[in-house]
């Protein structure tokens, strides 16, 4: 009998072992118990233990493991749940329900089924498979519906709609990607899914390398998604719109600070000028060309042998003479930090990070040393408290001189050959569970050490490598995209879909990184920069310089033409940013966002065409074509160049010249602009002017100034009024101010587009609080007082 079951007993093992080898699909199993403990509900299974927790009305988090008690933190959220959960339990189902949403939790097999309040159905698991794993895998499949769409998961290539597309997360630096080319630098594990009229959003909120399958491989029966390791861990987000889903992801994981105003100029990048005595040189031609620009930059090469927080001597001989003779010129610097600290005892930063153990290691301690810039190098855990504190105080070499904007390259991170091995540690994590959040937590090192440093002056941060949630701390650029037509439209999408994923503050290096842009392209791409949220033109080494003069005479009109117009929507802009630090909408809106259930948003032809802020629409253009095809949604739509009239709902063929990107004002548009500045430093004539295209439903723009470049916003110091069109009642209101700021613009001139070839009867006369005023063209002109403005016209 023994004998029996010892063998019985190695028997299984062998069984169970070989199974083991071969990554057997373990289910979830049926709930064998459930129960409230705390805020959470807890329903367990012979395998795992799933949780649910209400976070608000449009928010329930799902969390299934296989291992409770380990840690339950995430980088990316910063919401707690609310403090009770509601929910009835009968024989076959456990219902939970807030105000919009009801989740059907079915016991046997467990399955997870999202539905409205009014019983609508959003999305389930596959009945079938819902969750299991396979290994540490974890993968929840669901059903896939007929009509189901999809968008979302940040910096992707492909399509707008990601139907038929999968995904793979990993941060890696993938240089000359092309639009194709996955994984690339970001990970956003966030999309939304429509169907039926419905929409729904779901945020995997786990940071080992994970995988998205919109039906791509499973004859349109399902989507999955998973992860390598962690929990079956996710936020489902159940607002009937985009923009609210949008909200609600912002709301829990985050918003943008507002933005120094100078990183909304135009900024010069280059890998890299050589000297100060170079970069001066180059900001001095902008204004002797009068190009206005505000930022210049400073590649690996100003550092000694690429040590970080250093200087090379030689080439910058003196960094605070030089960046205040920038400063003269109304120019702001940014300079570059990779991770690496490069192994060099008398460094400062590696004799520091050596003494106190910063820096990763291998399993039995020794510390992981990657090649990379500097040669070899040790790379500082970003996860530990102390490590963050330590990172942030070296600014000072920066800060010092006076630099304000720090640029984190190489952050997934990347060493040469890339693949750091997964034993390598950073504290108790190790590289496989973190490598997606890397940047986004030295990006966060940077932030809260130079916000520190700089004291009540809001820093600047660019990163290359994000997670979920690094809108709070850093903008983020696309990596290194390349000098050819798809690559500018397939940066468009990314810009686009990096807006759905709450990072708004985002750009793609103008012209292309590698290689050399035809002067066409150049123009063209440049033209596309003015309705980029971060308008940076970038190129890599040994390529053709990119300064707008470097491009004919004739060229060099068009760039700075369109430069000029960029510096003429800042107010617009500005206060575009605004929204998104309030609400988490972003500058670049891809069309899915306000016409989600219009179908022809997604046609391959229009899916790079874009909301630039509330009111208008950008069509790309590749440099190649001289007329575009375009589709302009229901509405009203006005050519901002020639006030051309369009019927929204059709597509178009419009001239598309060189000089002239299509971009059109929404029927109601209000655009606040200003005069042309050469860079942000200066105060303009004084004089706002506020566009308005006419229309014919009412609309409103909410207007914000604040001082730009501080944190007293955040105490109250800001200009903001809604600005308001009532065509029903022929009345623009500028309401009463709400801030402690008054406006730096003591004028305000109101441009009435297309109003004379809309309304019956001739506009001549307006009047401003009941003052009658004679219209000059289009154009009436009046104090900017604090108290309500209400301009009639007849
Ligand atoms: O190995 O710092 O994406 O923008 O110019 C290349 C040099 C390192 C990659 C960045 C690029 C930057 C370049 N960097």
């Amino acid at each position: 009998m023994k004998r029996y079951l010892l063998s019985a007993v190695v028997l299984f093992i062998t069984y169970s072992s070989l199974f083991a080898q071969h990554m057997e699909v373990q289910i979830l199993g049926s709930a064998q118990s459930a129960a409230k403990q705390n805020n959470a509900l807890v329903i367990k299974t012979a395998e795992a233990t799933a949780r649910v927790w209400i976070y608000s009305p449009t928010v329930i988090r799902v969390s299934i493991s296989k291992n409770t008690g380990v840690s339950d933190t995430s980088f990316a959220v910063i919401q707690k749940p609310e403090g009770s959960i509601d929910s009835k339990e009968n024989s076959d189902h456990i219902e939970v329900t807030t105000s919009a949403l009801k989740l059907s939790i079915q016991k046997s097999p467990l399955r997870f089924n999202f539905y409205t309040a009014d019983g609508k159905e959003l999305s389930q698991d596959d009945s079938r498979f819902g969750v299991n794993w396979q290994g540490t895998r974890v993968i929840n499949y669901r059903k896939l519906y007929k009509d189901e769409r999809f968008i979302g998961l940040g910096e992707k290539t492909g399509d707008l709609d990601r139907r038929g597309s999968s995904y793979t997360n990993w941060n890696s630096d993938v240089p000359d990607h092309n639009p194709k080319s996955d994984p690339l630098y970001e990970t956003f594990p966030f999309f939304v899914g429509m169907h039926g009229g419905l929409t729904y959003g779901l945020f995997f909120d786990n940071t080992h390398k994970s995988y998205f399958d919109f039906g791509a491989t499973t004859d349109h029966q399902m989507s999955w998604f998973g992860a390598d390791a962690g929990d079956m861990n996710y936020y489902f987000f159940g607002a009937q719109n985009v923009a609210d889903i949008i909200k609600d992801y912002t709301w829990l994981t985050g918003r943008m600070e507002m933005p120094p105003l100078w990183t909304l100029g135009y900024q010069q990048c280059r890998w890299s000028y050589m000297s100060a005595q170079e970069i001066l040189d180059i900001a001095k031609t902008f204004r002797d060309h009068n190009i206005p620009a505000d930022v210049m930059y400073c590649d690996i090469d100003y550092m000694d042998h690429y040590k970080i927080f250093t200087w090379n001597h030689e080439t910058f001989p003196d960094p605070k003479s030089f960046i205040d003779k920038l400063k003269s010129m109304g120019f702001r610097l940014v300079t570059i930090v990779d991770p690496g600290i490069k192994v060099e005892p008398g460094y400062k930063q590696y004799d520091e990070g050596v003494a106190k153990n910063y820096f990763a290691t291998y399993p039995n301690g020794e510390k992981f040393i990657g090649e990379v810039w500097p040669g070899r190098c040790h790379f500082p855990d970003f996860f530990r408290d102390d490590v963050r504190k330590w990172w942030g105080a070296s600014f000072t070499a920066l800060t010092e001189p006076g630099v304000e904007g720090f640029w984190n390259d190489m952050n997934e991170p990347a060493a040469w050959g890339q693949n750091i091995p997964w034993m390598v540690k950073f504290g108790n994590y190790y590289m496989p569970e973190i490598r997606n959040v890397y940047g986004m937590e030295m990006a966060r090192a940077t932030h809260e050490g130079t916000k520190k440093i700089l004291g009540n002056k809001r820093p600047f941060v660019l990163t290359r490598a994000a997670y979920s949630g690094t809108q709070r701390y850093s903008a983020v650029w696309t990596g290194d995209n390349s000098a050819y037509d798809a690559h500018m439209l397939l940066g468009q999408r990314m810009v686009n879909s990096l807006g759905i994923t709450g990072m708004s503050l985002v750009g793609v290096d103008i012209g292309g990184f590698s290689g050399d842009p035809t002067p066409e392209l150049m123009v063209r791409w440049n033209s596309l920069g003015v309705y980029t949220p971060m308008f940076r033109n970038h190129a890599m080494q040994g390529t053709k310089m990119r300064e707008p003069w470097r491009w004919g005479e004739a060229n060099e009109k068009i760039i700075k033409k369109d430069i000029e117009q960029r510096y003429k929507l800042l107010p617009y802009l500005y206060s575009s940013f605004y929204q998104s630090h309030q609400t988490g909408l972003p500058v670049s809106r891809t069309l899915a966002i306000n016409y989600t259930q219009d179908t022809m948003v997604y046609n391959p032809t229009y899916q790079n065409q874009f909301l630039f802020g509330d009111g208008l629409l950008v069509a790309p253009v590749i440099s190649t074509e001289h007329t575009a095809s375009v589709y302009l949604p229901k509405g009203e739509w006005y050519r901002i160049s020639s006030g051309e009239h369009y019927e929204g709902g059709k597509a178009y063929t419009v001239d598309a010249p060189l000089n002239d990107l299509p971009v059109f004002a929404k029927g109601g548009a209000i655009v606040p602009m200003q005069n042309i500045i050469q860079n942000t430093n200066e105060k303009g004539d004084g004089i706002l002017e506020v566009n308005v295209w006419y229309g014919k439903e009412a609309s409103k723009f909410v207007y914000y100034e604040d001082d730009g470049s501080s944190y007293d916003y955040e105490h109250g110091t800001y200009h903001k009024r809604e600005i308001s069109f009532d065509p029903a009642n022929k009345r623009i209101k500028f309401g009463v101010i709400s801030g402690l700021l008054t406006s730096k613009y003591t004028k305000i001139k109101l441009v009435l587009h297309q109003f004379q070839s809309n309304i019956s009867g001739n506009v001549r006369t307006v009047s401003v609080n009941g003052e009658i005023k004679a219209l000059s063209g289009d154009v009436v002109m009046f104090d900017n007082t604090n108290s309500a403005i209400t301009v009639a016209y007849h």
